[in-house]
C-alpha cells in the first residue's frame, strides 16, 4: 500500500471550556530558545519529535523581527528498520521552516549543508523578518532522501507569526485562541 500522510493546522477562537468539556489538550508552546529532539517512539513504532519529555511537537510562536533559537538534537537510532527513498533509512535529519521568508544560509533555513547524523546536534538561529505577515506556518524535517519517511512519521509542527490586530481582539474579548493540528499516518 502506498503510504500517505497529511499535516493540517488551524487557529480557532473559542469560548473557555469547562473542565468536563475539555477533550483536546492544548499543544505546548515555545517563545524562546528551546530544544527539539528527534527520537524513536517505541510505543508508536516510528520516529518522532520530542519536546519536554513528550512526543508532541511544540507550536513555535514568534514576533516579526525576532529570532527563533532552536537546538535540534538527533537522538534517532543509528540503525533504522524503516525504508527511505534510497533504501534503508540512515536517520539523518535536519529542519526546514516552511513558508517563512528567511535566509537559506547556515544557521538558518539551510536544508542542504546543515545535516545531523544520529548523536549530533544542530543549532538554529532563524531571523524572522520584520515584514513577515502574521499567520500560520510550519516546520518539518528536510534531509533529502529521508524527509518523506520522517514527515510520514509526523516529524512536523506549527509556527505562528504573531502581531496582527485580530490577536488584540481575542485577548480583549475573553475568547481563547487554540491551535489544532491534525496529522494522519498510514503504514
Ligand atoms: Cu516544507
Amino acid at each position: 500500500m502506498r503510504a500517505i500522510a497529511f499535516f493540517l493546522c488551524a487557529i480557532v477562537v473559542v469560548s473557555p471550556l469547562s473542565a468536563q468539556q475539555q477533550v483536546i489538550t492544548d499543544l505546548p508552546e515555545v517563545r524562546g530558545p528551546f530544544t527539539l529532539t528527534a527520537v524513536y517512539d517505541s510505543a508508536a513504532g516510528h520516529n518522532a519529535f520530542a519536546y519536554a519529555g513528550k512526543t508532541v511537537p511544540p507550536v513555535i510562536r514568534v514576533l516579526p523581527g525576532r529570532v527563533i533559537k532552536l537546538r535540534y538534537a538527533n537522538n534517532l537510532p543509528r540503525k533504522s528498520d524503516e525504508e527511505c527513498a534510497t533504501g534503508r533509512c540512515g536517520n539523518v535529519s535536519n529542519l526546514h521552516f516552511h513558508g517563512l521568508h528567511v535566509s537559506p544560509e547556515r544557521p538558518q533555513d539551510d536544508v542542504l549543508t546543515m545535516m545531523s547524523m544520529p548523536g549530533e546536534i544542530l543549532e538554529y538561529k532563524v531571523v524572522v523578518p520584520s515584514y513577515s505577515p502574521p499567520g500560520l506556518y510550519w516546520y518539518h524535517t528536510h534531509p533529502h532522501g529521508e524527509s518523506a519517511r520522517q514527515d510520514l512519521d509526523g516529524m512536523s509542527g506549527a509556527i505562528v507569526v504573531e502581531g496582527d490586530a485580530s490577536r488584540l481582539v481575542v485577548e480583549s474579548s475573553m475568547k481563547h485562541e487554540r491551535m489544532v493540528c491534525v496529522s494522519k499516518r498510514s503504514p
